[in-house]
């Protein structure tokens, strides 16, 4: 119990048994009776065991109880070490969340962290139930070891509630006054329905999302979302995040920073916040409060900022995966897209088209996977009837590329697949990957880069094949737009060599700041 004499415990009571499962009962019949979260300590071995039926009942009956389990560093499992067993999910479903916690913590925000989510579970906007939180240990835990420290953190964040869990009914009787926050709203993937009729009244914020969203889609978000929020993140005072967004550096960043009031709406217990400084988590719609006049001006900056990289960006000599795309956009005959992960989406993101012709995005972020991009782009095309565009990668594309095959007698479908091949996964390459390993590591163990006859392959399927090279001359332009506006039926391989050399350069100029005179100097003059 060393831990809990360390730690805050504002009113928490502690209470000590020696059989663990009538310790686990006796934490039930407390947590019944106040209708409060109760934590239980205990050893590792059988010890842990002997809170199943305590936590079987919790799951049934919906009430909140921690089970807090002590173990042996990873090393020490199954090596014959004393008092180790597999304690790791031993609950299985009958806990709502298990926590493996590592003896070594790098940072303790990230315990602080994980301890918020779980409050979910007892934060009334949902069905409590029970929660099992595995804490490995090195060493004796005695009253001054390192370990209680941290051990110490994990029993006040438990006894604190750090983030507000807001539901609706909550929100019905609360009003929100006029505020003053300079105030940026992030949309992420899985978003909620409803949020373009939200966000369409909320006048002064600043809205930013990533491709793929209904905000996005509909034209309601700032385009150069990731290079606005570099040049002007410093400024914002709150952010609201919607869905989770997952593309970009400068976002993650921006919704993790500890220094800005931070919300989330999500009715779900892993809501997206990776460093324990949120502060609400809205479970449904909140009414968003009214901007102050001077928020308004504010957010008119970044308005201007984003025109001027739209005027930019048409002068600025871009890779030539980034102007596939933004060729690929402009096009009017583009009115669906399927993009694939890696690059591709990220490049769409860049260029700045919010789609506000109402071109259709899809994408898979809820894992970001590279598989089954062509099957997928397939399913949404035989739903929309009309022609669909698929922007990806070549590794994305090899991966999946036996889902071209058509049944005996089936027409090819209505497909353009725009295949960006640098060769193979160029992501790494403006990532540390790139700036780290040797030439020869990066193309065999990151790029993978393969090689495949995409004209032969194409002819094998049955599909269509058009290769453009060279895309930085007009020429080349021309012939890929003339591809992208002919009138044709069936599926075909637009196939866009790119050249990947200098990748992370082109994709460092794009992050310039649109006013200063150094990016003026890098634009082209016509
Ligand atoms: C199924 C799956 N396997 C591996 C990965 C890891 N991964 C992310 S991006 C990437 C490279 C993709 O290369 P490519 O499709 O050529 O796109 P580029 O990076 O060149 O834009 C890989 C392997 C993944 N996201 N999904």
């Amino acid at each position: 119990m060393a831990e809990l004499e360390a730690a805050q415990l504002g009113d928490t009571q502690v209470h000590t048994r020696i059989d663990e499962r009538s310790a686990a009962f006796f934490a039930l019949g407390l947590a019944k009776a106040s209708g409060r979260p109760v934590a239980i300590f205990m050893t590792s071995g059988t010890a842990v065991g002997h809170c199943l039926p305590a936590v079987m009942e919790a799951h049934h009956s919906n009430t909140p109880l921690v089970v807090v389990s002590a173990d042996r560093p990873w090393e020490m499992l199954e090596t014959g070490a004393s008092q180790t067993t597999r304690q790791a999910g031993i609950f299985g479903s009958f806990v709502r969340r298990f926590v493996d916690v590592p003896a070594q913590i790098t940072d303790i925000r990230h315990l602080i962290n994980q301890v918020q989510h779980l409050q979910y579970w007892w934060s009334g906007v949902t069905k409590p139930g029970p929660v099992h939180v595995n804490m490995a240990f090195t060493g004796s835990l005695t009253p001054h070891s390192e370990r209680t420290a941290t051990t110490g953190e994990l029993v006040a964040s438990l006894c604190q509630q750090g983030v507000e869990f807001v539901a609706d009914r909550q929100m019905r009787t609360s009003t929100f006054v006029v505020d003053a926050l300079r105030t940026v709203v992030v949309v992420g993937n899985g978003e909620p329905d409803y949020l373009v009729q939200t966000l369409a009244q909320a006048e002064g914020y600043v809205v930013l999302a990533e491709p793929g969203t209904s905000v996005w889609n509909q034209g309601y978000a700032l385009p150069f979302e990731q290079q606005l929020v570099t040049l002007l993140g410093a400024e914002v005072e709150r952010v609201i995040v919607y869905g989770r967004p997952t593309l970009s550096r400068p976002l993650t960043q921006l919704i993790n920073d500890g220094e800005k009031v931070q919300w989330v709406v999500s009715e779900r217990a892993d809501y997206p916040q990776l460093s324990g400084c949120v502060q609400r988590v809205f479970t449904s719609l909140p009414v968003l409060p009214q901007l102050d006049a001077c928020v308004h001006e504010w957010a008119l900056k970044w308005h201007e900022t984003a025109v001027k990289l739209s005027e930019s960006y048409g002068r600025l000599s871009l890779a030539d995966g980034v102007k596939a795309t933004q060729l690929l956009v402009q096009a009017e005959t583009t009115e669906v897209v399927v993009s694939g992960a890696s690059n591709p989406v990220r490049y769409l993101d860049l260029i700045g088209d919010t789609g506000s012709r109402g071109m259709q995005v899809f994408t898979n972020r809820g894992q970001a996977g590279i598989d089954g991009t062509i099957a997928f782009a397939r399913g949404v095309q035989a739903v929309v009837g009309k022609r669909v565009r698929v922007l990806l990668g070549d590794v994305t594309f090899l991966h999946d590329a036996s889902s071209l095959l058509c049944a005996a007698g089936q027409d090819t479908p209505d497909l353009d697949i725009v295949l960006l091949d640098d060769c193979g996964g160029r992501i790494f390459q403006s990532l540390e990957h790139g700036a780290d390993a040797s030439v020869e590591v990066y193309e065999r163990f990151f790029a993978m880069g393969q090689n495949v006859d995409y004209r032969a392959l194409a002819q094998a399927y049955g599909w269509q094949y058009q290769c453009f090279t060279g895309l930085q001359t007009g020429d080349s332009q021309s012939e890929f737009v003339a591809a992208l506006e002919a009138d044709v039926t069936g599926g075909r391989i637009l196939h866009v060599v790119c050249d990947h050399a200098d990748i992370r350069e082109a994709i460092r100029d794009l992050f310039q700041n649109p006013f200063s005179e150094n990016f003026q100097k890098t634009l082209r003059v016509d």
